[in-house]
């Protein structure tokens, strides 16, 4: 039994008391609402500071407005927010933000952001070096892009995205040295067939080595094709190599599942890439979503490790431990580069069977949605017994808007405390200024090893 990240699982087997009954006596895993603010905050990016980690920032897409971002500060591990709005209009420096923002904090304390922007398809890049009080514009990259994302490795910060007409992955990245110092971001460079996709992610290993995967099928029900990439010598003069099919999964570009009604769901891969300097040093993970029986709207979250650059992966395993044929998708996964610890979180509807109770607000099945998490200390060879995060029961149903909870979500994991984030209308904290099963705010739980 492995629980060092979530001591309630420790907890319920040490004694004969049921599980519930010390699931409840065990104190309950913070919920902060990072946003509190009316309308729906939906797709949201956390990160949280490695020269300082009480200082974590959310930022939402406003997804009832033209442009702007939610975006929440705090300097004292969740207790209190600084909340505030950019990107709202055109005259804004950063640009008129439409959505697509994710954020990545190196070690050097830089916070920093890629982003989209309503007037142009082109990849934006600010940096924040006060802990995400204030942000600067630092790249404009020509493109007519979509979902950029964002790493940074020990000397270098990166961003890959998606470039239409062609649907080509491109990544570029330049050079950091310290707080507020970098270089200049190298031209895209494209990754070579099949390197057509989106929906994916990118990241930086330990030697400046640079990985990113993407789905190959952008809309439809249909199967995906998940691949990865990687440039051997990432600022260096190499290239990406040849992709490596990594999976089949029967999600497709805009899979439709009854908690996301709307706006549907994409595989998701994403990565992480341990340069901790500890036992597994150099490891990178990948998580993504399977359907088990295409349209059966029963998808789970599969995991595999690379110690070879992506050369050869480990088989895929399922990190959900429910034993429902309920839903669970939009997964994020963040390394502590404090000790190599590797968590995930997902959207997870395996309470709601349609018969009422906590986890069903309406008598329909596989609708409503929790948030839950698991962790391995291990390097990924086991995983903790699922941890529920999320303290209230939402529905993207109830929000009424087409972005759902939207396209993807985050978490963070640093110096021992993981941070997961998303979009939450159960009004658990009963500071939602929409109230209970109305519009969404942005959500963050500090989930912590002892
Ligand atoms: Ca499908
Ligand atoms: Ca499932
Ligand atoms: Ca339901
Ligand atoms: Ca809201």
């Amino acid at each position: 039994m492995r629980g060092r990240l979530f001591s309630t699982i420790v907890l319920a087997f040490a004694g004969a008391l049921a599980i519930a009954a010390l699931a409840t006596a065990a104190a309950p895993i913070p919920n902060f609402d990072t946003s509190v603010k009316p309308g729906n905050e939906a797709e949201d990016a956390i990160a949280v500071n490695p020269t300082n980690p009480s200082n974590v920032v959310t930022m939402s897409t406003l997804a009832d407005v033209v442009a702007g971002l939610s975006t929440n500060v705090s300097f004292n591990s969740g207790r209190t927010w600084s909340r505030r709005v950019i990107g709202s209009t055109a005259a804004d420096p950063l640009g008129e933000i439409c959505c697509d923002e994710q954020l990545a904090w190196d070690r050097f304390g830089n916070l920093w952001m890629t982003y989209l922007v309503n007037t142009s398809g082109n990849i934006l890049v600010a940096i924040s070096t006060d802990g995400g009080r204030s942000f600067s514009k630092v790249g404009d990259i020509a493109a007519s892009g979509d979902q950029p994302s964002i790493s940074a490795g020990p000397n270098s910060v990166w961003v890959s995205f998606t470039d239409f007409p062609g649907t080509m992955v491109k990544a570029f990245g330049a050079p950091v040295t310290g707080l507020g110092q970098f270089g200049s971001f190298t031209a895209p460079e494209s990754v070579p067939s099949p390197g057509n996709g989106d929906y994916g992610d990118t990241a930086v290993g330990p030697n400046g080595q640079v990985m990113v995967t993407y789905q190959d099928r952008t809309g439809g029900q249909a199967e995906s094709h998940i691949y990865t990439a990687v440039d051997p010598d990432g600022l260096g003069s190499a290239g990406f190599g040849t992709p490596r099919l990594l999976a089949h999964s029967h999600v497709g570009g805009f899979d439709y599942i009854p908690a996301q009604p709307n706006r549907s769901i994409d595989a998701e891969a994403n990565l992480a890439w341990d340069r901790s300097g500890g036992s597994h040093n150099g490891r990178v993970y990948v998580i993504w979503t399977q359907e088990v029986q295409s349209e059966s709207n029963n998808t789970d979250i599969m995991f595999q490790h690379s110690d070879d650059n992506g050369t050869t992966w480990s088989p895929a395993v399922r990190l959900n431990d429910d034993h429902t044929t309920n839903s669970q998708y939009n997964p994020a996964i963040a390394l502590d580069q404090t000790s190599g610890d590797v968590a995930v979180s997902w959207y997870d509807t395996r309470n709601d069977l349609g018969t009422g109770g906590s986890g069903d607000t309406d008598g329909v099945p596989n609708d409503d949605f929790q948030i839950w998490a698991t962790s391995s200390t291990d390097g990924g060879a086991t995983f903790a017994p699922n941890l529920r995060i999320s303290r209230g029961t939402s529905s993207a149903v109830a929000a009424g808007s087409f972005f759902d909870t939207g396209d993807y979500t985050h978490a963070a994991f640093q110096s021992g405390t993981f941070w997961p984030a998303w979009s939450d209308n159960s009004n658990s904290t009963h500071d939602n200024p929409d109230g209970a099963l109305h519009q969404f705010d942005l959500y963050a739980a500090k989930v912590s090893i002892p």
